[in-house]
């Protein structure tokens, strides 16, 4: 099998899932895994699906990105945020996966370090990856981080970028389940925590992957 580009979408804590989509793909050893971030918030198992992170760092070649939730955590933990706004952002169930004390204290720091070297953007000689969107006249270099993890794209799709290379990004969950195809750009965030899917792209050859919260395969 040749080594591949494989995508993953918005995972918020889906951590069933995310063993499940392993499973699914086969995951080879020089496969290079794109995990588009927001790995916390909103699903209930945020520990579980950092622990599955970072042992998967070991089985491939994971390049995993920041999403907005990730760095909103990350704030909390460096005292940039308060506790309590980071509850209101969906930190609640992401702190009750380390513990019922809801305690910041509860965070291993390897899980504070895995999210310190997630990258806000990758690229391929054909494609490129962000949490959420990008500017289309700025080089990747130039790209605004809150660009790059919160701008959403529902109301209005970024055109293409200069490279000419094809987005992959997460972010913005499709309701329905289904991946947004744009041409230039791809969505693969189909909602999994909330009733949808996590979905996994093989990007070269356009093959999907969808498994529910439960792992069930689509
Ligand atoms: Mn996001």
């Amino acid at each position: 099998m040749p080594a591949r580009t494989i995508a993953i979408g918005d995972i918020h804590g889906c951590s069933i899932a995310l063993a499940a989509l392993i499973d699914a793909i086969d995951l080879q050893p020089d496969d290079t895994l794109v995990t588009l971030g927001d790995y916390v918030d909103k699903g209930l198992d945020a520990k579980g699906v950092i622990d599955l992170l970072l042992d998967l760092e070991s089985r491939c070649q994971l390049i995993s990105l920041i999403g907005n939730h990730d760095a909103v955590m990350l704030g909390a933990i460096d005292y940039q945020l308060s506790v309590e706004q980071w509850k209101a952002f969906g930190g609640t169930a992401t702190l009750k996966s380390y513990g019922e004390s809801e305690s910041l204290k509860d965070i291993p720091v390897s899980h504070s370090k895995f999210l310190r070297r997630c990258r806000l953007w990758y690229e391929t000689p054909t494609h490129f990856f962000v949490h959420a969107a990008y500017d289309p006249e700025r080089s990747l270099e130039e790209q605004e981080d809150a660009t790059l993890l919160w701008q959403g794209i529902r109301d209005f799709v970024p055109g293409p970028h200069r490279s000419g290379k094809i987005a992959v990004v997460g972010h913005t969950s499709q309701k329905n389940g289904e991946v947004f195809d744009a041409g230039h750009l791809v969505c693969i965030d189909t909602n999994c925590w909330n009733g949808g899917w996590l979905t996994a792209m093989d990007v070269e050859s356009r093959r999907v992957w969808q498994v529910d919260e439960s792992g069930r395969l689509r």
